[in-house]
């Protein structure tokens, strides 16, 4: 299944006049405060978010998993579906592998696929929380902080494999999520698991080549639940600042305890110039990886108005950090909840690049609390959309994504050419 320019240009023609009557009214609005919405559309335009390979197959709770049909059944599939979300939106211009889920075989025709789908390779992720077939030793008490040398050794020959393979298709970075840590009180030694850990890093670290860097990814619980070994912003910094400037932090949303300010902490890490980038997704109560946006927009919205901010004063662009979903569940084609996310994605960027940061510095300076919150707030409250749609349609995407989906019956497709009881590897 590909879809192809002129199935955008037709569907896109047949909603142009409407939509551009809604983004000719938003622009005209916007001027009047001195905003321009043409710089908005392009900050958009430029902005990219990968999505993960574990993605694109329905996902599963720990009772049941209820494939989807036409799923990928291969990291080629896979690359293709990313295809399609890229081809309808535009934004989503990167796959992020996760190995062993995914083993990319000879490099040059999965490269030479991806490339012909206009798509590169984001972070490669290494993979020590699970026990793989014919693994020599187990990882069932830790991997990189294991209290045995020879576990640790081969976990750490596992991340740096799979900085091969990513070194082969052109990744330049690796993730790592460790689920190390502890179930019960007294079971380990918080002081020695965190050395552990350090020295494992250290010799992943010392196998990265020069242009790459490695994202350290904390966890607060789960599947751990009374410690883990990098468990917040506070650790993983610590640990990054220990590897050297290679290192950086990488938040995931799902990722900490109820009612963190996230957006705190977001500032913190660019302030110090050590945020890796983002693992978006949503939750109601833990690391529910939900549809980017469902749950807590206005949450979103606030960390964006750090980010934008952060990138703003560090002089960085966009496309120097990483920004990737991490979001998957049971009950939605994966593909529409992908475009869902992305669209949520940068409808907060575009309300945070409403925000008059000079009147809020002014009204934070006079104190005027009020004012402050009016700024953010009348920001937020704006519907942003026709600067989304105005910014896919730009750089050769649809107007309405899941409509189109929808309209050419993508998944029906997928469904002819990969049957029912396809399952995607990974998750
Ligand atoms: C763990 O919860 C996580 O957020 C890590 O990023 C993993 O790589 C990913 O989910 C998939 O398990
Ligand atoms: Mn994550
Ligand atoms: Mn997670």
């Amino acid at each position: 299944m590909k879809i192809e320019q002129y199935h955008i240009d037709q569907h896109n023609d047949s909603l142009f006049s409407r939509h551009n009557n809604q983004f000719i009214f938003l622009q005209e609005q916007l001027g009047e405060q001195g905003i321009h919405a043409k710089d908005i559309v392009k900050s958009l335009e430029a902005f990219q978010v990968a999505i993960p390979s574990w993605a694109l197959g329905t996902g599963g709770t720990r009772f049941g998993r209820f494939s989807g049909v036409g799923e990928p059944r291969s990291l080629e599939e896979k690359i293709e579906d990313v295809g399609l979300l890229h081809a309808l939106n535009r934004s989503s211009g990167s796959i992020s592998l996760h190995i062993p889920w995914d083993i990319p075989g000879a490099a040059q025709p999965i490269i030479d696929l991806a490339t012909s789908l206009d798509l590169k390779f984001d972070a490669v992720n290494s993979n020590t929380f699970q026990d793989q077939k014919d693994q020599e030793l187990s990882y069932k008490f830790g991997s990189l902080s294991h209290v045995d040398a020879k576990v640790r050794k081969q976990a750490v020959e596992h991340n740096i494999e799979v900085i091969k393979h990513g070194v082969n298709l052109g990744s330049k970075a690796l993730s790592i999520w460790l689920s190390d840590g502890s179930c019960f009180p007294g079971q380990s030694n918080f002081v020695k698991a965190f050395q552990n850990t350090l020295e494992s890093l250290q010799e992943i670290y010392a196998a990265l080549p020069d242009d790459w860097k490695v994202y350290v990814e904390y966890k607060a619980y789960e599947p751990n639940f009374y410690s883990t070994v990098i468990q917040d912003w506070g650790s993983s910094l610590l640990f990054c600042q220990k590897l050297g400037p290679k290192a950086d932090v990488l938040v995931d949303l799902g990722h900490h305890l109820p009612n963190a300010n996230i957006e705190q902490i977001v500032a913190t890490l660019m302030m110090e110039g050590r945020l890796a980038g983002f693992h978006f997704n949503d939750s109601k109560y833990g690391d529910d990886d939900l549809t980017v946006g469902a749950i807590r927009p206005y949450q979103l919205f606030l960390i964006f108005v750090e980010l934008v901010e952060g990138m703003k004063r560090a002089n960085r662009a966009s496309d120097t950090y990483a920004w990737m979903i991490d979001a998957s569940h049971n009950v939605k084609d994966p593909l529409e909840d992908l475009l869902q996310s992305v669209e949520a994605i940068l409808i907060a960027q575009a309300q945070a690049l409403l925000v008059d940061r000079k009147k809020l510095e002014q009204a934070r300076n006079a104190n005027d609390v009020v004012l402050a919150q009016q700024i953010l707030q009348n920001a937020f409250r704006t519907d942003v959309r026709p600067l989304v749609r105005e910014a896919m349609r730009l750089s050769g995407g649809s107007l309405d994504p899941i409509g189109l989906y929808r309209h050419l019956g993508v998944r029906n497709e997928l469904l002819n050419e990969r049957g029912k009881l396809t399952v995607a590897t990974g998750l």
